[in-house]
C-alpha cells in the first residue's frame, strides 16, 4: 500500500492507483474530460491537472500513478488556474452554439466549464468546419470536436476497426477518419459506439426525426412503430425517468401519445426469427456436409457489415434469416396490411432502436421484399425517441400504462432477451430443445450462456446431438474469434456475434451518461423480464402460431423465404 497527502487528508491506496482515483476513494473529485477509464488515459485535454510538493511543473492526476509521501493539492492556485486555462483554450477551438447542439445538457465540455465558472473565453476563436454526407447514418461534426481521442480509442481499442486516426499536424492537427477516405468508403461499422464515447456533439446520429412526424401528420399514412428489446432498458435514462416509472407498457403509451397508429413489439418478430433461423440451424445440422461452418447469427447490423467488409469470404456463414427489426417491416407490409385490409404502400413503418447501424440496414438494396418501398421506412434511435418526446411535450411521467397493439404486440421472454449478449443463442436453444425432444425444457436450462465476457463458449447435448456454440459482443472480440476460426483453432456450429460491447443493450444508439456503461444494468432489466413473463419460448408466441397458420404456412416456406430471409449480397 502507498501512503499519501491529497489536500491534507490522508490517504491509502494499492500501489499503480493513480492520483485522479485515490482521490476519489476520499470524495475529492478532479474534474476530467478525455479520460475513459483502461482506454483513454493520454492526458490529452490536460484539465485534471494537480499540484504535487516539490515539484515545478503540474500533473495530470489520469496517468499519473501514486507515489509513497506524495503530497497532492488538486485545487491550488496553480492547479485551478491551469485548467481553467485549458478549458478556454479548448472552448476556443469548439463551436459552442449550445443551443442547438444534440449534446447540450449532457456535454461534458459544458459541465466543466460551467463548474469551473468559466464565464469568457480570451483568446480569439475558430474552429474547423469539415463536409460529411448528411445522408450517412452517423455524422461528425469537425468544429465540436475537442481532439480528446476518444473516438480514436474506442474504435481501435474495443472495435479492433480503426475507422478514426489523428488528421494533419501542427496546428491543423484534427480527427478524421483514417487514410483520409470518405467515411462511405471505410469499413466502417456504424456500430456508433464513438458517438456514446464522445464528450461533446461532435459525433451523433443522422436526426430522422422530421420525416417520422411529417409521416405521423399525414392522413393518407398507417404509421406502424416497432419498439426494440433493449429500448425499454434504457429509454428513461434520457428523460430523467426513474427505473420502476421507465416500464414497457409505458413506453408503449408514450410512443402512441405521439399520434401514432400501432404501437408494435419487436420482440414478436425475434419469436418469429427463432422459428426461422432455429429452423435454418437444424436444417444445417441435418445436410451439414453442404453448408460452411459455423452458422453465424445475422441481426446485428454492425456485425453484418463488419463480416461483409473484413472475412467477405464468411458472409455465406450468415444466417439467412433477416433480423427481427426487417422482419417485422416485412411483416408490417404483407400479413398485417392484409389484416388491416388496406394497400401496404399506405402503410409507413418505423423501427425505434438502441442501434445506429439499424438506419443503414433497413436502407440496404433489396430490403423491400413486401413489394411496397423499403419495408422498414425508417429507423429512429432511443436517443431520437427521447428527443422527439421533449420536442412533443408528451411526459411520460404523468401517462398511466398502456398495452402493445395487438396482433403484432406480443414477445416472450425468449423475444426480449434477445436485446443482451447470449440472448439470441438462448432463445433458440430453447425451441431447438422443443423441436429435437418434443417437450420443453426448464427455460433456465440455458443460463450458462449469459454473461459479461467478451467471449464465452458452451457445449450442449440437445437429444444426442453435440451442439459447439460461442457468444461474442464487442468487434475487437469478434475480430479475435474469427481469426481462431479461419485458423482452425476454433471449431462451433452455432455462433452469435453482436457488434456492440454487451449487445443492443450497449447499443450505439442508447442514451448517454458519460463515462458510466450502463449495458450490463441494463441487461440484468431484460432477463428480469423475461423471467416474469408467463411466455418463455418463442414457439409459443400465440401470434407467432397464428401467423404461421393464416399467412406463412411454416417455417422456411416459400413465402417465409421469399419476404423473411435474404442472401446478404447487397
Ligand atoms: Fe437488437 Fe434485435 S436484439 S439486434 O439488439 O436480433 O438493435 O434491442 O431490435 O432486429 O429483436 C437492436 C435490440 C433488436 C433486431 C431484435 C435482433
Ligand atoms: Fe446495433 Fe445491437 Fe449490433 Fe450494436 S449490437 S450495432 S446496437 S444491432
Amino acid at each position: 500500500m502507498v501512503n499519501l497527502t491529497i489536500n491534507n487528508k490522508k490517504v491509502q491506496v494499492p500501489e499503480g492507483t493513480t492520483i485522479l482515483a485515490a482521490a476519489a476513494q476520499v470524495g475529492i473529485k478532479i474534474p476530467t474530460l478525455c479520460y475513459l477509464k483502461e482506454i483513454n488515459e493520454i492526458a490529452s485535454c490536460r484539465i485534471c491537472v494537480v499540484e504535487i510538493e516539490g515539484k515545478e511543473t503540474l500533473v495530470a492526476s489520469c496517468n499519473t500513478v501514486v507515489e509513497e509521501g506524495m503530497v497532492v493539492y488538486t485545487n491550488s492556485y496553480k492547479a485551478q488556474h491551469a485548467r481553467r486555462m485549458n478549458v478556454q483554450f479548448i472552448l476556443s477551438e469548439h463551436d459552442a452554439h449550445c443551443t442547438s447542439c444534440v449534446k447540450s445538457g449532457n456535454c461534458s465540455l459544458q459541465t466543466v466549464a460551467n463548474e469551473l465558472n468559466i464565464g469568457e473565453v480570451p483568446f480569439e476563436e475558430h474552429y474547423e468546419v469539415n463536409e460529411w454526407p448528411q445522408d450517412f447514418p452517423l455524422i461528425r461534426n469537425a468544429s465540436k470536436c475537442i481532439k480528446c481521442m476518444r473516438c480514436v480509442q474506442i474504435c481501435e481499442k474495443v472495435q479492433g476497426l480503426g475507422i478514426w486516426d489523428m488528421i494533419n499536424t501542427g496546428k491543423r492537427t484534427s480527427v478524421g477518419v483514417s487514410g483520409r477516405k470518405k467515411i462511405t468508403e471505410s469499413d466502417c461499422a456504424v456500430c456508433g459506439q464513438c458517438i456514446t464515447h464522445c464528450p461533446v456533439g461532435a459525433l451523433y446520429e443522422r436526426d430522422d426525426i422530421d420525416p417520422f412526424m411529417n409521416a405521423v401528420h399525414d392522413p393518407e399514412k398507417i404509421v406502424v412503430v416497432q419498439i426494440a428489446p433493449a429500448v425499454r432498458a434504457a429509454w428513461g435514462e434520457g428523460l430523467d425517468l426513474p427505473r420502476e416509472m421507465a416500464t414497457e407498457k409505458r413506453l408503449a403509451a408514450a410512443v402512441r401519445a405521439l399520434g401514432v397508429d400501432y404501437v408494435f413489439d419487436t420482440n414478436f418478430s425475434a419469436d418469429l426469427t427463432i422459428m426461422e433461423e432455429g429452423n435454418e440451424f437444424l436444417e444445417r445440422m441435418t445436410h451439414a456436409d453442404q453448408y460452411s461452418w459455423p452458422m453465424f447469427t445475422s441481426c446485428c447490423p454492425g456485425w453484418v457489415r463488419f463480416v461483409k467488409s473484413q472475412y467477405p469470404d464468411m458472409t455465406k456463414n450468415l444466417s439467412t434469416a433477416k433480423s427481427p427489426q426487417q422482419m417485422f417491416g416485412a411483416v408490417a407490409k404483407s400479413y398485417y396490411a392484409q389484416i388491416l385490409d388496406v394497400d401496404p404502400s399506405r402503410i409507413f413503418s418505423v423501427s425505434i432502436m438502441p442501434c445506429v447501424a439499424k438506419k443503414h440496414e433497413c436502407e440496404i438494396p433489396g430490403m423491400d421484399d413486401a413489394g411496397a418501398g423499403p419495408d422498414v421506412d425508417l429507423s429512429l434511435t432511443t436517443r431520437e425517441l427521447d428527443r422527439v418526446l421533449k420536442a412533443e411535450l408528451v411526459s411520460p411521467a404523468f401517462l398511466e400504462e398502456e398495452e402493445f397493439d395487438q396482433p403484432l404486440g406480443i414477445g416472450s421472454g425468449a423475444g426480449v432477451i434477445f436485446g443482451a449478449t447470449g440472448g439470441v443463442m438462448e432463445a433458440a436453444l430453447r425451441t431447438a430443445y422443443y423441436v429435437l425432444n418434443g417437450k420443453n425444457p426448464d427455460p433456465e436450462m440455458f443460463k450458462m450462456v449469459r454473461g459479461m465476457d467478451g467471449i464465452r463458449e458452451a457445449e450442449l447435448e440437445i437429444a444426442g446431438i453435440k451442439i459447439k456454440a460461442a457468444i461474442v459482443n464487442g468487434l475487437g472480440n469478434t475480430r479475435k474469434l474469427m481469426e481462431k476460426i479461419r485458423s482452425g483453432e476454433a471449431e462451433y456450429h452455432f455462433v452469435e456475434v453482436m457488434a456492440c460491447p454487451g449487445g443492443c443493450v450497449g447499443g450505439g444508439g442508447q442514451p448517454i451518461t458519460d463515462g458510466v456503461e450502463l449495458a450490463d444494468v441494463r441487461r440484468r432489466n431484460l432477463y428480469h423480464l423475461d423471467k416474469k413473463n408467463p411466455l418463455r419460448f418463442s414457439h409459443e408466441n400465440p401470434s407467432v402460431i397464428k401467423a404461421y397458420e393464416d399467412f406463412f404456412e411454416k417455417p422456411l416456406s416459400h413465402k417465409s423465404h421469399e419476404l423473411l430471409h435474404t442472401d446478404h449480397e447487397a
